[in-house]
């Protein structure tokens, strides 16, 4: 009876949400009518300590466990940016897009043990299925080994965790959502996939959304078989609930002891509303098909079971639900005006300052926001920031009183608006890597040296023994050791659970990091090549990079992906993608160390913060020798800190990466022409010259060339805006800016295609001479070639 009422309660909440965007209430709506009775059976055997990993369908098992309720449902409907009204995204995100906290307000972790978890949903379809990857493989780490356990104290409960996916039927059309099951087989890890099938995605049916229409048809080949591993499948209508309380109690069960993946198919579910608030079903389903939307309605048939069964009688359930429409109006009504409430306050306040400075500064311009306040378009925070900076200009130039006061209430508000609507993008916590003391590299007459890759390899190692929380997953990283030998004897050493081989699979490479990350480890995600972080990038994007912010601070992920780029050979081992990196990862931090000391550097800091972070070492730099530091593996490089590698008075040029040697040889060429290079090494893109030391350079040179690898307009247009508009380094310039870049093309293979396509010694020499003759064209004669 319970779990019927609160059935109908979330049915009625869906109903509610919809009439209340359609009056123009609320931005959006998508709900769960129609998946309301298998998520009752999911949330019966959902545990304290077990995660869900799902999408926008799942309110009535959000309600079920309590990881949501009806207040803040209508909460985030109505875009409520107080976090204790959604604590979910505070605001942020579309309605039923669930989260719980994982964190504390100061950003430290909760014990997370003893609590159910909901990591945070995402709008793309399956984007959320790679990071359940690692949710339910943390589980089988801290299963397996207790020295984990002790490490990470409050994160598990013995490893006994499932998590819990659900996903849509046509979601399953995604690559991911393949890369993930095909991963989760050859895991074998407590990970239970519920797909919700309603036979449609949006308008599009399943004949054309999955072969033989029909997930657990195309899937029959997962099914485990004695030996053989796999999955244990079952199909179950979405109705049918005890049919579903019982498969659900036993395929958890096999789930939780085996530590096994498992698929249920809910078929001939329902959607009565059609897809979401924004088009309409009877525009592309047929007439038999929307009168199953009412026949098969789960709510009624389950209701009709339960007459039959004798477990209630029509007029208790009708009782019941009468009830039941008053609760879910009243939280409603409450949300709606616990969302209002303090709009309207703002928008009472702003007019009233701006009502007193047009009594103070008579002017046409102030009557007429006043007027426009008095009775506004909507009730909203823009209308209301708008307005009191529409009076602060028409202000201007007065003095007195009231002006003083709409003034400092502008300044005050846009800065309140700028948390609430763009902070959380990077962690603010005690352990952000921000945070993380610099410890400069020590040298003495014993250091040795040695190829840059045994220099990574020592520092991975002391860091491995460091801390248990570590470990690395990749291509070729474990019995290898890495295609470059970076972790040559580190499977030996710590074993295959901490340097582990994975399929080839970036994206899902990453999931598996992003989700034991989310459940307290240190996971090292190892991208061969920078070229292939393109196959991730969206889950970094979509998902790690905004996971912080979009949960206002509610989950983190300290995730750090390890790869190498820049220069070698070809088509797609020569990238440096960086403006696409950069620009689609505001959230990560972005390191490009020149060389593998100052990428020993950088993973110090890193390990030993909670942001998600990119190395970006250089490819062609392992063979090249280097002094190792005698405080290896624990000096730490602070970030956003350029290093000037070479000094001079003459021109100054930012670069990073592996170009950084390349400036170095042609400051060599320049300063036979008698130009006199200052060399600056960013090191960090992301965060960028936090101390504006390329500017304090440009006041001495006056002169600026940015050389970068990226196609033209890339990652050096980054970079200008940077130095010219955040740092003004435009007043110290005598000269036009200059840039050296990688072609728009990609490189050809060979060194020659190399030379050409990539910025070269001569680009550079030419172009800092370029900019010696411009401004002393006589001490600098035209080269003439
Ligand atoms: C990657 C991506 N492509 C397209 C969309 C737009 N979209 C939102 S929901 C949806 C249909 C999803 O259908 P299904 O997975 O069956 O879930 P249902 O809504 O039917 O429960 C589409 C195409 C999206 N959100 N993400
Ligand atoms: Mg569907």
């Amino acid at each position: 009876m319970a779990d019927y009422r609160l059935a109908f309660r979330s049915r009625v909440a869906s109903v509610s949400g919809r009439r209340e965007v359609l009056t123009g209430k609320a931005p959006f709506g998508i709900f769960g009518d129609g998946k309301e009775v298998a998520q009752l059976a999911l949330a019966r055997v959902f545990r304290p300590g077990d995660w869900r990993s799902g999408y926008y369908r799942d309110q009535t098992f959000m309600f079920a466990t309590g990881m949501s309720d009806l207040s803040q449902f209508f909460a985030q409907l109505y875009t409520n940016t107080d976090v204790a009204a959604d604590p979910a995204s505070a605001g942020r995100q579309m309605v039923s897009h669930f989260a719980t906290r994982t964190l504390e307000p100061d950003g430290r972790w909760k014990q997370l043990a003893g609590a159910m978890q909901s990591s945070s949903d995402l709008s793309p379809v399956a984007a959320h299925l790679p990071r359940s990857l690692g949710l339910a493989y943390a589980s089988k780490l801290y299963r397996a080994d207790k020295a984990l356990r002790d490490a990470a104290p409050g994160f598990t409960a013995g490893g006994d965790e499932v998590t819990f996916v659900t996903i849509g039927n046509a979601g399953t059309s995604e690559g991911i959502f393949w890369e993930t099951v095909n991963a989760a087989g050859v895991l074998q890890i407590p990970l239970l996939v519920s797909v919700w099938d309603d036979g449609y995605g949006i308008s599009v049916p399943n004949e054309f959304q999955t072969i033989k229409s029909s997930i657990s048809a195309a899937l029959a080949g997962f099914q485990r078989a004695a030996g053989t591993g796999g999955f244990e499948m079952r199909v179950v209508k979405g109705w049918d609930y005890p049919a579903l309380v019982e498969t659900y109690r036993e395929v958890t069960d096999i789930v939780r002891r085996e530590q096994l993946p498992a698929l249920i198919h809910v078929t001939e579910m329902t959607q009565p509303q059609g897809h979401s608030t924004s088009g309409s079903h009877e525009r592309y389903k047929s007439k038999e098909r929307l009168a199953f939307e009412t026949t098969g309605d789960p709510i009624t048939r389950m209701r009709e079971w339960m007459i039959a069964e004798r477990v209630a009688t029509a007029a208790d359930l009708d009782a019941f639900e009468d009830d039941d429409r008053k609760t879910v109006e009243s939280a409603r009504v409450a949300a709606w005006e616990a969302y209002l409430a303090p709009i309207k306050g703002e928008l009472d306040r702003a007019r009233g300052l701006i009502e007193r400075a047009q009594q103070e500064s008579p002017d046409v311009r102030l009557a007429d926001v006043v007027a426009e306040l008095a009775d506004p378009l909507e009730t909203s925070r823009r209308v209301v920031q708008s307005a009191v900076r529409r009076a602060a200009y028409a202000l201007r130039g007065r003095d007195g009183a009231a002006a003083g006061a709409l003034r400092a209430f502008a300044k005050e508000y846009a800065e309140r608006n700028v948390v609430r609507y763009t902070s959380f993008l990077y962690s603010a916590s005690s352990d952000s890597p921000l945070r993380v003391t610099p410890r400069a590299a020590e040298y003495s007459d014993r250091s040795e040296t040695v190829d840059g890759r045994i220099v990574l390899l020592r520092n991975f190692d002391l860091n491995f023994a460091r801390d248990p929380r570590l470990f690395v997953m990749g291509e070729d990283v474990g019995k290898l050791g890495d295609v470059n030998l970076v972790f040559e004897g580190l499977q030996a050493k710590y074993g295959g659970r901490r340097f582990t081989d994975t399929g080839i699979r970036e994206a899902t490479i990453l999931g598996q990091g992003i989700g034991a990350a989310l459940r307290g480890l240190r996971p090292i995600v190892d991208i061969q090549y920078l070229d292939y972080l393109l196959y991730a990038l969206e889950i970094a994007s979509d998902d790690l990079a905004t996971l912080h912010y979009r949960t206002a601070g509610g989950q983190k992920a300290p995730v750090v992906i390890r790869t190498k780029g820049h220069r070698l050979q070809g088509i797609w081992h020569t990238g440096s993608p960086m403006s696409v990196v950069l620009n689609a990862l505001r959230g990560i931090y972005v390191a490009v160390p020149r060389n593998m000391v100052q990428a020993a550097g950088f993973y110090n800091t890193f390990f030993r913060g909670d942001n998600p972070a990119l190395v970006i070492e250089v490819l062609n730099g392992y063979r090249l020798k280097e002094r190792v530091p005698d405080n290896l593996g624990d000096f730490r490089l602070p970030l956003g800190v350029p290093e000037v590698v070479r000094a001079g008075a003459d021109v100054t040029i930012v670069t990073y990466g592996a170009m950084v040697r390349i400036a170095l040889e042609a400051a060599e060429t320049l300063a036979a022409l008698g130009v006199d290079a200052e060399i600056i090494d960013v090191q960090t893109l992301n965060p960028f010259d936090v101390r504006a030391v390329i500017a304090t350079s440009l006041a001495k040179t006056n002169a600026l060339l940015v050389a970068d690898e990226d196609v033209p307009g890339g990652a050096s247009a980054f970079i200008l805006r940077e130095v010219l508009e955040t740092q003004r380094g435009f007043e110290h310039l005598d000269a036009a800016p200059r840039t050296v870049t990688g072609a728009e093309n990609r490189a050809p293979v060979g060194v020659d295609g190399d030379y050409f396509a990539k910025p070269n010694r001569e680009q550079l020499v030419e172009a800092a001479y370029g900019l010696m003759r411009e401004r002393r064209p006589r001490e600098f004669p035209d080269l003439r070639i």
